[in-house]
């Protein structure tokens, strides 16, 4: 190390599993290298092909450096440079105004996943309690992980599962809607581990996804169905005699119900409904039955659907039946957050009164004349959220004043009144907790924030001031924020301190290592595995295709080169992406008159985008994908995946239904 060049510990707040600890090397005040932590444990020095490129990002040639005002028609995006104060003496006008006028419920914050940081970002909810004070509208952060969330605390009482390290102990690996290698490549190692030692990995995924080409066997659902087929892996292992009788009766409710739902659904059953064959059901089932431990990894993928929390919580029972709680290697897990017992501090006794709560998903529907200001930090609806073109229409409204917090100029900027500055991690202090991983994670600033950006926190803190508002919580400091944010008191944070995660960059919980959940009991209120009643299958929306319908089943996954919309805009990673492209199984090309490469409209009652075809096995029959994270502005068309995509919900905790839409695909009429 020369002299004058310094080391900084920072975390990766990117919403992705790993939640990487990272090493910034600062030369003369200036960010010259990152570095994937090679002490970490879980991430082991590597970052991934988005993050290779966070400091070429941050000093990007369309960084938003200043606030600024609309001075074109909204949705041009045509702006003038204003000061900060400026700015807040705009921004505290309008927003008393609205609150004199119509109440702090005219007010939508809505905050997305740019940061999952729980100082800056959304894991602490950043500004809740600015927004307290002022009586503003709740925001219901459902757009990810909620549906699968609820199935998984019906029957668990938390979302929370195995220690992803753990897998590396597992025999029978089943990766269930989820593209390891793509959405958090760090599991990889584990199952490699395991593999070594004689493991057997399946992928189950209606894409031959990157994952599933590595794995040992890929069964390419039908997509929605996975309840049923988790159904039929059960009925086998009862067909066996291999279910854990004790486990059943010590340890789990609602066993009957379960056990009738199982016998309604035979291989022979399961196969119509998933369309896989009868004797790979019959096969895996047989090895289920026969391995412990078997481990789940299920993300979100499978839960993008009209019955998505209902699959979450079938998949769910399958260790309760086989008992893999048992052994370190077996069970299941969807997220690790439901481990993560910080004390989060929103400050609700600050308001004024009850408020209602408006969905992140919902915005085409609940952005209507009750909402006087809609302020987006850390989002970018226009790219991300479904019913994109009845988003666009919403944010037209001239009356509706908008404030976007951003470090880009996204297609969400394009709609602002106002648009502020943001810093990016290298820039501000965060705490940070990994959701597929064990540890704690501090992010020390490492250089001085470029033009006149500010964090979210000291935004909200100047506002408030410009505002004159009293209340001395919202004054806190970053660091106090951290202190506070540690002090729950739970047994998983003892010896955790601020001063050590300064200095060490990570600590893991304080857990038992191999870590394995509910060996006490489940934090249900039965303090058992709650099986629960009624149906444990809800058939998809595209199931219900009526004749005449559109007849194909969309997915729009997680793309390889940018994490959600963030990074659509760099250079490379776009030229790596190559576009807005649509996987077509080669039997629906043709009937459709598709050739490889040509440009296609994707279109349904929604609306249409357009992506270039590429013609493939890897889909199957009535199946096209089409990955998520592309810009409006840079895409050809001016449209992406979600003018196609509706806001529905699935069948628990409001869910987004991604990967459950109806389209048709027709050539454009422009070729390109
Ligand atoms: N590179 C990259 N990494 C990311 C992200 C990104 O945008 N890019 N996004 C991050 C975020 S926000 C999240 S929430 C996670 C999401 O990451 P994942 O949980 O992996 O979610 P998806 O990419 O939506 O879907 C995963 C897989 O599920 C499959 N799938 C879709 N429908 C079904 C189904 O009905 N059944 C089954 N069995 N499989 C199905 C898809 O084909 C896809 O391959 O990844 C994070 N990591
Ligand atoms: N079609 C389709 N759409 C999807 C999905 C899908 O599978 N298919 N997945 C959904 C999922 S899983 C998710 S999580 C959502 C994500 O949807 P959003 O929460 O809207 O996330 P992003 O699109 O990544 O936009 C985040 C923005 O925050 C900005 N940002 C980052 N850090 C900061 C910060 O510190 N301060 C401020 N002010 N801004 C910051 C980034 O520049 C970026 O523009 O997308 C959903 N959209
Ligand atoms: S996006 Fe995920 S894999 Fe990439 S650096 Fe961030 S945490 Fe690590
Ligand atoms: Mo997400």
């Amino acid at each position: 190390m020369s002299s004058g060049e310094l080391r900084v510990l920072g975390a990766c707040p990117l919403d992705c599993p790993d939640t990487c600890s990272w090493v910034v090397t600062v030369q003369d005040g200036s960010a010259v290298k990152m570095r994937g932590n090679p002490d970490h444990p879980y991430t082991r020095g590597a970052l991934c092909v988005k993050v290779n490129r966070y400091l070429e990002h941050t000093r990007a040639a369309d960084r938003i450096l200043h606030p600024m005002r609309r001075v074109g028609p909204k949705g041009s995006g045509r702006f003038e440079r204003i000061s900060w104060d400026e700015a807040l003496e705009e921004i505290s006008v309008r927003l008393r105004g609205i609150v004199d006028e119509y109440g702090g419920e005219a007010i939508w914050p809505y905050l997305g996943t740019g940061t999952l940081g729980y100082v800056q970002g959304s894991e602490g909810i950043a500004g809740r309690r600015f927004w307290n004070v002022l009586g503003a509208s709740r925001h219901f952060l459902n757009i990810c992980s909620s549906a699968g969330n609820s199935g998984l605390r019906q029957v668990y009482g938390t979302p929370g599962g195995m220690d992803p390290e753990t897998f590396a102990l597992s025999r029978l690996i089943l990766l269930w809607g989820t593209n390891t290698l793509t959405s958090g490549h760090h599991l990889w190692k584990f199952i490699q581990d395991a593999r070594a030692a004689g493991a057997h990995v399946v992928a189950i995924d209606p894409i031959r996804t990157r994952t599933a080409e590595q794995a040992d066997e890929h069964l390419p659902i039908r997509p929605g169905t996975d309840a049923a087929l988790a159904l039929g892996l059960m009925n086998v292992v009862l067909a066996e005699g291999a279910e854990d009788r004790d486990y059943l009766e010590n340890h789990t409710s609602g066993w009957e119900n379960l056990r009738e739902e199982i016998l309604r659904h035979p291989p022979a059953r399961v196969a119509e409904i998933t369309g896989l064959p009868e004797a790979d059901i019959r096969a895996l089932g047989t090895r289920l039955a026969r391995t412990r431990p078997t481990g789940i990894r299920a993300t979100m993928g499978v839960q993008r659907h009209a019955g998505g929390g209902t699959a979450m919580r079938t998949i769910a029972s399958i260790p309760g039946v086989t008992g893999d709680w048992r052994h370190p290697g077996g069970g299941i897990v969807y997220s690790t957050s439901g481990h993560v017992h910080l004390n989060i501090d929103t400050r609700d006794d600050l308001l004024p009164g009850p408020v209602r709560t408006l969905t992140m998903t919902r915005l085409a529907d609940e952005l209507d004349e009750s909402v006087k200001c809609l302020w987006v930090y850390a989002a970018n609806p226009m790219g991300s959220t479904s019913g994109q073109n009845r988003v666009r229409e919403r944010l037209l409204r001239e009356d509706l004043f908008t404030v976007v917090m951003e470090q880009f100029p996204t297609d969400t900027v394009d709609y602002a009144d106002i648009v502020l500055p943001a810093t990016m991690q290298i820039e501000h202090a965060d705490l940070h907790a990994g959701y597929g991983h064990m540890y704690l994670l501090w992010n020390e600033p490492a250089v001085e924030p470029p033009g006149e950006c500010l964090s979210t926190t000291e935004t909200f803190r100047r506002l408030a001031r410009h505002m004159g508002l009293t209340e001395p919580s919202l004054y806190d400091s970053d660091l106090e924020l951290a202190e506070q944010l540690l002090t729950s008191g739970h047994p998983s944070l003892e010896g955790i301190t601020l001063d050590r995660l300064r200095k060490e960059g990570w600590v893991r919980l304080s857990v038992p290592r191999p870590f394995v959940p509910f060996t006490d009991g489940f934090p249900t209120p039965s303090g058992r595995m709650e099986f629960g009643s009624g149906p444990a299958y809800v058939p998809p929306h595209t199931a219900s295709a009526a004749p005449g319908s559109y007849p194909l089943a969309l997915i729009t996954p997680a793309s390889h080169t940018f994490l959600n919309t963030t990074f659509g805009n760099n250079p490379e990673l776009l030229k790596r992406s190559k576009g807005p492209r649509i996987l077509v199984h080669p039997e629906d090309a043709s009937r459709r008159g598709l050739s490889e490469g040509q440009r296609a409209r994707v279109f349904n009652d929604e609306g249409e985008f357009e992506a270039v075809v590429e013609i493939s096995e890897k889909v199957r029959p009535g199946v096209v994908a089409s990955t998520k994270g592309h810009w409006r502005k840079l895409s050809p068309g001016g449209a992406t995946a979600n003018a196609v995509v509706a806001a529905r919900d699935a069948d628990l905790g409001r869910g987004a239904v991604y990967h459950d839409n109806l389209v048709e695909l027709a050539p454009c009429a422009t070729t390109g």
